[in-house]
């Protein structure tokens, strides 16, 4: 295995194959996930924005002072991005231009970053497509 996956989160070592095996169980089946209950207030959320298809809330574990989540309420298969179909084409114009309306909302639209991590390489751990919004301070590049 990679050594990504041991940088991806703060659990044991010995938990690192099990978790990763985990999430890409889920991206497989799209069992539901914690933004589920998310999207129906059955778990509150810092809620931003929120419109008829996208819901942006702050994330819990922030890595900038503005750290915002933009998701679709319906996830409709995209449980990444790298399931997107051409009938998702609508649903990722929103949820970027969701985005932009986060970052003017935040006050940050003079510099912020819109990252999506695709799959266990990448660190994703909730597989229900999510566009992280981060801001407010000044970003390095490349990113880790
Ligand atoms: O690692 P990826 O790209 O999959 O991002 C998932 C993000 O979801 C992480 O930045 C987590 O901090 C965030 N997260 C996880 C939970 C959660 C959350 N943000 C807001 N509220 C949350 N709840 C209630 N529960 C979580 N497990």
């Amino acid at each position: 295995t990679r050594s990504s996956r041991f940088i991806c989160s703060t659990r044991a070592a010995h938990n690192e194959e099990a978790a990763a095996k985990a999430a890409a169980a889920v991206a497989e089946t799209g069992a539901p996930t914690i933004f589920d209950k998310i999207i129906a207030k059955e778990i509150p959320s810092d809620i931003v924005y929120e419109d008829e298809n996208v819901l942006a809330f702050r994330d819990t574990n922030p890595q900038a002072p503005v750290h915002v989540l933009v998701i679709p309420k319906f996830r409709d298969g995209l449980t990444m991005l790298g399931n997107a179909e051409p009938r998702h084409v609508d649903v990722l114009g929103q949820l970027l231009h969701a985005s932009k309306i986060v970052a003017e909302k935040e006050g940050i639209l003079d510099g912020f970053r819109v990252v999506i991590n695709n799959g266990v390489e990448a660190c994703q751990s909730v597989y229900h497509l999510h566009l992280h919004v981060v801001g407010g301070r000044q970003l390095k590049w490349p990113p880790g």
